[in-house]
């Protein structure tokens, strides 16, 4: 496993997840709704994880994801439910990107790494993905 700058605190997650046996390490986060009207949401990525890969955001109300990666591996967010009003592919760097959008309908949405190493198994396989749970 290639964890090159991730924090101590992602290093304790994934240690407890193979110690319980899963693949991926499951961390909720639930949005509010901020004074200018926006849920934001901060999401790492890395090898091969999204921090946090379950999060829930309200239906109709304007949504900001801050994504960015840690280590030199390549990685990429992508969502794919143009039916909810969702729908993008971001390749990640170190700095910051925001991802815009206003869901529009309840519903689980699983989110993905399109990445994948030639002769590899992509790293959504290898567990970067997540879900975006639209709630009312
Ligand atoms: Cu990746």
């Amino acid at each position: 496993m290639k964890v090159l700058s991730a924090s101590a605190a992602v290093l304790i997650l994934l240690l407890g997840a193979s110690a319980l046996g899963q693949e991926t390490a499951k961390n909720k986060f639930i949005a509010v709704v901020g004074a200018d009207g926006v849920q934001k949401v901060e999401i790492t990525g890395g090898s091969y994880y999204f921090i946090p890969n379950d999060i829930v955001v309200k239906v109709n109300v304007p949504v900001e994801l801050i994504v960015k990666k840690v280590g030199s591996t390549p990685h990429s967010i992508a969502l794919k439910a143009p039916e909810a009003g969702i729908d993008f592919d971001v390749s990640l760097s170190k700095e910051p990107k925001t991802i815009r959008f206003t869901p529009t309908k309840v519903g689980k949405y699983p989110f993905w790494c399109t990445k994948r190493a030639p002769f590899s198994k992509s790293h959504k396989e290898r567990g970067m993905e997540g879900v975006l749970e639209v709630v009312d």
